[in-house]
């Protein structure tokens, strides 16, 4: 399988996140994709190509015009205040505080943002706008006929909504390819969500619409983060009523539980009839996952990969998340071999 890659990913590379009470360093590197591309050269996944450039229209096809103006514009009204460091929110819009959008750049952070764990630097913009250029690129390889592709995006995507970014992420890269898919003539999309966290920005984006099933299995949001959202009464509403699918797992959760939901999220896709599948890949499952509590295996990743593969599907892998570094090159592509091995 083709991978695409760029160096711009560089640009984001924040000092620090908030990160319960503490500022510590940020978790979300350069090296993460350092990593992951070394070992795909390694086993010789398949060739490498640089991202093509797009323009903004299939980002805002699924995101506001507002985010998107002020992810590009950020940094620049943020160092017009003299600040030389990174650009993090610290007062929220809250229910009973209001939601006016405010001049202050301090203030517009807090309207755009979900947390204080997501810097803004001065390559920020570049480096999120080819990310997404990465997810577009491979997303266009899958629709013209390769049976999958490896979309080596970073920063992430999965926590970011229409309006609103956060938890490292800043434009959703598998909510916007699974939007190209639909334009490009797919009746029928699905979003498979493996990452350790919870969806939240993807199941936002499609919670309404039941041409895009999303499904996300992640730990549960009575136990972690984002908290707020990621519950298994969220089903979708509207005519996207039974089109959305939470499979929350307690902390600890091994392969033999997480299998079992990963089972009930393929038969779900399958019995779909979707056209295109996006796997939303964070390899923060792992055991040795330093923000993460799920007990998940080297050896498992071959049989995830082998489990989505059976579903017959043209498949777009997106990175997400995944935070033991030095093991994020193998388990990332122990997915992608699993997969090709079927
Ligand atoms: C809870 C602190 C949580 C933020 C975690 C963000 C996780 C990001 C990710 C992504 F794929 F987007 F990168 N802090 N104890 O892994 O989901
Ligand atoms: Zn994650």
């Amino acid at each position: 399988m083709r991978t695409i890659y760029t160096e711009a990913h560089r640009q984001q590379d924040g000092g620090h996140e908030l990160l319960e009470g503490q500022f510590v360093k940020a978790h979300e590197s350069p090296s993460r994709a350092d990593f992951v591309i070394n070992r795909v050269r390694e086993v010789k996944l398949g060739e490498v190509l640089e991202p093509q450039g797009f323009s903004l229209d299939p980002i805002l096809k699924v995101h506001d015009k507002g985010l998107v103006d002020f992810l590009a514009t950020a940094w620049d009204q943020w160092a017009a205040t003299g600040r030389t460091f990174d650009a993090l929110p610290h007062v929220w819009p809250v229910p009973g505080l209001g939601r006016r959008l405010s001049d202050s750049i301090d203030g517009k952070l807090g309207y755009y943002a979900i947390d204080a764990g997501t810097p803004i630097m001065k390559g920020t913009w570049n480096a999120v706008k080819a990310s997404a250029d990465v997810a577009l690129t491979a997303q266009k390889l899958v629709a013209t006929g390769e049976r999958a592709a490896f979309a080596l995006c970073r920063p992430p995507g999965h926590h970011a909504g229409s309006d609103f970014y956060g938890g490292y992420c800043f434009l959703n890269n598998a909510g916007i390819a699974a939007q190209a898919f639909r334009d490009q003539g797919a009746k029928r999309v699905a979003i498979l969500d493996v990452d350790y966290h919870h969806g939240n920005g993807t199941q936002q984006m499609f919670f309404e619409r039941d041409d895009v099933l999303t499904i996300s299995l992640h730990a549960d949001p009575k136990q972690e983060f984002p908290y707020f959202i990621g519950y298994a009464d969220e089903i979708g509403a509207g005519a996207g009523e039974g089109y959305h699918m939470n499979l929350p797992l307690p902390w600890g959760t091994d392969w033999a539980r997480y299998s079992e939901a990963l089972e009930h999220a393929m038969k779900r896709i399958e019995q779909y009839g979707a056209e295109a599948l996006v796997v939303s890949l964070g390899l923060d499952t792992f055991e040795e996952d330093p923000i993460s509590r799920f007990k998940l295996k080297q050896g498992d990743y071959p049989k995830m990969g082998e489990r989505i593969a059976w579903a017959d599907l043209p498949t777009l892998f997106v990175m997400e998340g995944g935070y033991a570094v030095e093991a994020l090159g193998v388990n990332t592509v122990n997915v992608l071999l699993g997969f090709e091995q079927r």
